[in-house]
């Protein structure tokens, strides 16, 4: 098995199951080495705590990519989450054309909004950086609700195939290359992903599982980066990374009191099995 070294790009929430605390175990447990820019340290996530503490730690970037550079340290792949500020999407881009080994790739999640809203922390401007980032990696995978802001198509929970490809399209007119486009459902008890690589488009549908969970974006987004540095296509790493999403949300609706994440280690063995 060939091992490769990542470089994950996204904040420390430090309560919550979400981005760095959830990509860090993830990757490691696909058998990837794992290395980490945090983009800003936080109390807990936005979604649903209030009161949180942020560092911003984007005055720190650059001091640390020098080194990286001098070091002559390089990645496999670089995998972006959650970021702090909008410069920090121009270093990241800058990152993607310095940092790589042969056989680079980019894996961006655009991780900025769900169900029809921006996170607190971002506005228009964020946007519109993200529309550069989308355009300089390999693979994006936005939700539905992220597509639209970055493509300024309407929002709807309610649609059919025809919006879905439109929304893909818009994509493509953005500039991005493979698209891996989550939480996509035709049926109440189906939802699934659309991977569109090139001239071909494919859809994975899995049971949906009626409560939403916080964090499931990055959950999602490290087991395909995992899976796909382990040699899995696209569409696998894709439905791979579906069902072990799925599994964490089972394994968590059953508990109220934990509305602000998945209980994501105990299923890990099953990830680690299908790989
Ligand atoms: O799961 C995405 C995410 C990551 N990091 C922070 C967040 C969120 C979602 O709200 O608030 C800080």
């Amino acid at each position: 098995m060939s091992y490769k070294r990542v470089l994950t790009v996204q904040d420390i929430s430090c309560v919550g199951q979400c981005s760095l605390t959830v990509a860090l175990p993830i990757l490691s447990a696909a058998g990837v080495e794992t290395s980490i820019l945090p983009s800003a340290v936080l109390s807990t996530h936005t979604a649903g705590f209030t009161g949180y503490t942020v560092r911003d730690l984007t005055e720190d970037m650059p001091g640390i990519i020098a080194h990286w550079k001098k070091e002559n340290i390089r990645f496999d792949a670089i995998y972006t989450g959650y970021l702090g500020s909008t410069r920090q999407i121009a270093l990241v881009k800058e990152m993607f054309s310095t940092l790589g080994k042969p056989g680079f790739a980019s894996i961006v999640d655009p991780a900025m909004a769900d169900g029809g809203k921006l996170y607190p922390a971002f506005d228009q401007g964020y946007v519109e950086e993200m529309k550069g980032l989308v355009a300089a990696a390999d693979i994006i995978l936005p939700n539905i609700t992220e597509a639209c802001f970055l493509t300024g198509l309407d929002y709807r929970e309610d649609y059919n195939e025809d919006y879905i490809e439109e929304l893909i399209a818009r994509l493509r007119g953005i500039g991005a290359k493979t698209v891996v486009l989550t939480g996509v459902g035709y049926s109440a008890q189906t939802t699934g992903v659309v991977t569109a690589e090139g001239e071909l488009t494919r859809y994975y549908s899995h049971r949906r599982i009626p409560k939403g969970s916080h964090g499931t974006g990055d959950v999602y987004a490290s087991a395909f980066a995992g899976a796909f540095l382990r040699g899995k296509s696209v569409y696998d790493a894709a439905a791979l990374a579906a069902e072990y999403t799925v599994r964490c949300i089972e394994n968590t609706a059953g508990d109220p009191e934990h509305w602000y994440g998945v209980k994501f280690e105990p299923v890990l063995p099953y990830y680690i099995e299908q790989l």
